[in-house]
């Protein structure tokens, strides 16, 4: 870049840990020290968090890097640190997750009775002729039998490779072919904003084009209609009915757990492949450390869905690890109303909530007093996780939600990093707004400049990681050389992570968005993150999106797309009157060379599944061009709305 990103938006408050969490929090600032002077030891320290049944001979095999191994030569059985443990433990009575279905249909499930639905689960598969090395497809809702699944697969080594219910046949087929997956786990269908979705439909659909898959073993969960073929298994006629006792076997550290696909900007989705001792050493030690986990008393709740890579290892595998009670959700959150979310966190005494910027914005957008007339009370740790936070939406988090104490955690990782790398520690750090602040004990994570230099405080640039983590991925299935190309060819010897970032002036970092979103206006590099949170920072906005759009004079110029609050007035004269009023409060927060264009005032966002922003398809409206790959859009019919909106106000 030739200028460094834009550092333009100044944060100058900060709120420190509550006495009370810091005085009895599970880490605390001696963690960074320990991990400084060795990190490798400190790595085994969080190791020794789980059961192994064999120790490992040496940590890190660095020897040929971008491909790292951890643990060498140790062996474990993931599914067991997850469930035997802790039931052998005489935790089996100890709800490990409180289900609730969309329609109000609810579950109650024991560590004891998950080990007995896993082992039938096993021994179903095994019957099936899945063994270790196998791939198996999930395409489930968001049902006690997603974890399930998944669990069974570790327990007998095969990889899994969970594709998000509601994406296409199209996308589902295509993850079957790249895994050549043996066998599929999916549901006849599922609740979504009160209706049953069809899902055994969409796997019929895939089906034509999928060779390897020999079954399809489908959950009953809506009791709709559905087509049924030879492949086709009912869960309850097989899975329920098998043998409840399962001996799990101990596999290699760098035995593969799972794919997931991230579908990135290009066409063909990178299946990243995490392996089993590493990955899980690091979720259940970020999953302690970042949300202060008091197993006996905490109850989790991880809002996120089993499909996105949070639901992997912060609602199965890092709280399962660590003995968690948490909440589990089918549904969406305005169903049957939009008080969905508060009512769940008073009736299970939620204590930790983990969600998405996305969320924050949608309930700044419906109002205040939704959450005011419910007892939030429990709360006492907020995450976030997918986006960068506004500062706002930030506060509103912590005083609308977390009743002006609860420390917020701004959590950065991706699918590639398997777990947390950035983020504050509850009890030891002193927060600012917006800021994911520091990487955690044992990660190095920087920016550098164009160079690959680490700039100074006060700088912008690339965030990279300089050292190999155990959760990181060890490549991309089947395409080696595109892990090295994608990720580690950038800058020679680090990680280079796709994003944008700047350090403060006492070296915190800020996440500014993907670098292929960073605009380039009459020279200067402006980051979408701090436009966007210039435009929620004005009280009649809840929501915005901003793309660069090639401009004749200045190369590319600001559009921003906003979602104002519920109780705006934007009709005629009032709408435009707010756009001039945003315009200027952009300019005059952030500078005149970040003043948008144009401003479009929106109901709703393109959005991935797991809510973020597609930016990409926004910049095709912006620059009117018929639009690109909507597979992965939560809701398609939204474009349209917003294409129809920007020609008229042309
Ligand atoms: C966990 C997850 C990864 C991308 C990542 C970045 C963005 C995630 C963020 C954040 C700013 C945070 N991202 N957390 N940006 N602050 N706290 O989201 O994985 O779906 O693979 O996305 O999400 O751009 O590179 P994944």
């Amino acid at each position: 870049m030739s200028e460094t990103l834009a550092n333009l938006l100044k944060e100058e408050r900060t709120f420190p840990p509550p006495a009370a969490l810091a005085a009895e929090a599970n880490v605390t600032d001696v963690a960074y020290q320990q991990a400084a002077d060795d990190r490798l030891a400190f790595w085994e320290t969080q190791a020794r968090r789980l059961e192994w049944s064999k120790p490992w001979d040496q940590v890190l095999d660095w020897s040929n890097p971008p491909f790292a191994k951890w643990f060498v030569g140790g062996e474990l059985n993931v599914a067991y640190n997850c469930l035997d443990r802790h039931v052998a433990a005489g935790n089996g009575d100890k709800v490990a997750i409180h289900w609730e279905g969309e329609p109000g249909d609810t579950r109650t499930i024991t560590y004891a009775d998950l080990l007995t639905s896993v082992s039938q689960a096993a021994n179903y598969l095994t019957e099936l002729g899945v063994t270790a090395g196998d791939r198996v497809a999930i395409y489930l809702p968001m049902i006690p039998e997603a974890a399930v699944a998944m669990l069974a697969c570790a327990r007998l080594g095969a990889t899994h490779s969970v594709v998000f219910g509601g994406f296409s046949a199209d996308s589902l087929s295509n993850r079957i072919n790249d895994a050549t997956a043996k066998v599929v786990i999916t549901a006849d269908g599922g609740y979504r904003r009160g209706k049953p979705s069809g899902l055994k439909s969409i796997v019929d659909e895939a089906l034509k084009s999928t060779p390897s898959v020999e079954h399809v073993l489908v959950v009953r969960r809506t009791g709709q209609e559905v087509a049924w073929g030879e492949k086709d298994l009912w869960w309850h006629e097989t899975v329920e009915q098998a043998a409840t006792e399962h001996t799990a076997q101990a596999f290699d550290a760098e035995h593969p757990l799972f794919i997931l696909y991230t579908s990135g900007t290009t066409a063909k989705p990178k299946g990243i492949l995490h392996t089993s001792g590493g990955y899980l050493t690091q979720a259940a030690f970020t999953h302690h450390a970042v949300f202060d986990l008091k197993p006996e008393t905490d109850v989790y709740w991880c809002t996120a869905d089993i499909g996105w890579v949070t639901g992997h290892s912060y609602i199965v595998y890092g709280p399962l690890a660590n003995g968690a009670t948490q909440v589990m959700y089918e549904g969406t959150p305005d169903t049957p109303s939009k008080a969905r979310f508060w009512e769940i966190v008073d009736r299970y005494k939620v204590t930790i909530l983990y969600t998405a910027p996305t969320l924050i914005r949608t309930m700044m957008k419906w109002g205040a007093d939704i959450p005011a007339a419910h007892d939030l009370s429990s709360l006492r740790i907020l995450g976030s996780v997918g986006e960068p936070i506004n500062p706002e939406a930030w506060i509103w988090y912590r005083e609308t939600i977390g009743h002006g104490n609860t420390p917020v955690v701004d959590t950065w990782w991706q699918t590639e990093t398997g777990a947390i790398m950035i983020s504050p520690l509850p009890g030891v750090t002193a927060t600012k707004p917006g800021s994911a602040m520091t990487p955690l004990p044992g990660i190095t994570a920087d920016v550098v400049d164009d160079q690959g230099k680490s700039v100074p405080n006060g700088g912008g640039g690339y965030l990279v990681l300089r050292e190999p983590w155990p959760s990181m991925l060890r490549t991309i299935w089947g395409d080696d050389n595109r892990f090295v190309e994608t990720y580690w060819s950038r800058f020679d010897g680090m990680y280079f992570a796709g994003d944008g970032a700047k350090k403060d002036d006492d070296g915190h970092i800020w996440l500014l968005g993907r670098v292929d979103d960073v605009m380039l206006v009459s020279g200067h590099n402006i980051s979408t993150t701090e436009v966007e949170s210039a435009l929620v920072s004005h009280p009649s906005v809840a929501e915005a999106a901003v793309v660069g759009a090639t401009d004749p004079t200045t190369g590319q110029a600001i559009v921003a797309f906003t979602i104002p609050r519920g109780n705006v007035d934007t009709s005629g004269e009032a709408g435009e009157a707010l756009i001039q009023e945003l315009r200027n409060h952009v300019a005059k927060t952030l500078g005149p060379i970040a003043k948008p264009r144009q401003i479009m005032l929106v109901a709703e966002l393109p959005k991935t599944r797991s809510g973020k922003i597609m930016r990409r398809l926004l910049r095709d409206v912006a620059e009117h061009r018929s639009l690109g790959d909507v597979t992965t859009l939560q809701d398609s019919t939204v474009m349209d709305l917003i294409a129809s909106g920007m020609k008229d106000s042309k």
